[in-house]
């Protein structure tokens, strides 16, 4: 089978997921792992699992963000990387592939696509998970406040920040916005998208770095070979 064809069964399966979430999403606990995933990798999911399975979570929605107003060099094209996070998931069934913000054609926003969730999954409760990069940066988002007053927010470990910078911080969101945040210890994987590509550029290896169709995808579209 292709790696076209796999895609095409994982949109497939992924279709029928979300079809039976959207039928029975009554008071369950969604947590949104949204990223511009360029590319997917293994902390990503990793991070997803161990948050679902400390916080009980019914299922984990990943968001790959369409275009992120927040990242300054060019990013792949929103396609290849929504492609990467389906074959990413293909084999989880908590596991489910939003395109929401791929759909939107102007700059995608976390406010909007909280309002979007609120208004699909009536009466879940959702956790916004971010690493400990993202938590830091958080105020500089659009609509901060807002975000805070929609979400419950769940703050990830990430090699690099300590869980005492990280607890910092949410003090200072709970002080100011009154945000309903929690930090989480993770199992650490120093594995970023920035070392992927760098890899990449170099025609080094990315085995065992991210999922073995992700790896196919990349080499057979023959992304992040180009000095980006
Ligand atoms: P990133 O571009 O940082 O995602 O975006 C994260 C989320 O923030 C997305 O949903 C964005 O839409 C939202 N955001 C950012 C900026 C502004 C606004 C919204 C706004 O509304 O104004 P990455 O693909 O780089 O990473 C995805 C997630 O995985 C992040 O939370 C990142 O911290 C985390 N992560 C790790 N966590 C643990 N260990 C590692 C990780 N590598 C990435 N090794």
């Amino acid at each position: 089978m292709t790696i076209n064809n796999i895609v095409d069964e994982s949109f497939i399966i992924n279709q029928n997921k979300l079809k039976k979430f959207e039928n029975k999403c009554d008071n369950i606990k969604i947590g949104i792992m949204g990223g511009t995933f360029d590319p997917i990798h293994y902390a990503h999911l990793a991070t997803a699992e161990f948050i679902r399975d400390s916080y009980k979570l019914d299922k984990i929605l990943f968001i790959p963000s369409g275009n992120p107003p927040h990242k300054k060099r060019k990013i792949t094209d929103k396609y290849h990387r929504y492609n990467m996070v389906l074959l990413s998931t293909i084999n989880n069934d908590n596991f489910i592939v939003s395109d929401m913000e791929i759909k939107r054609e102007k700059s995608t926003y976390t406010i909007d696509t909280l309002k979007q969730l609120k208004q699909i999954y009536i009466n879940a409760e959702i956790y916004f998970i971010t690493g400990a990069d993202a938590i830091c940066d958080i105020e500089t988002w659009k609509d901060v406040e807002e975000n805070f007053k929609l979400a419950n927010f769940i703050a990830a470990t990430r090699p690099g920040i300590s869980l005492l910078k990280i607890n910092e911080k949410i003090k200072d969101l709970k002080d100011k916005y009154n945000a309903n945040i929690e930090s989480i210890y993770v199992p650490s994987l120093d594995i970023s998208s920035t070392y992927i590509r760098n890899q990449l550029n170099k025609n080094k290896t990315i085995r065992y770095l991210v999922p073995e169709l992700v790896q196919e995808y990349i080499y057979n579209k023959q992304i992040y070979n180009n000095g980006e």
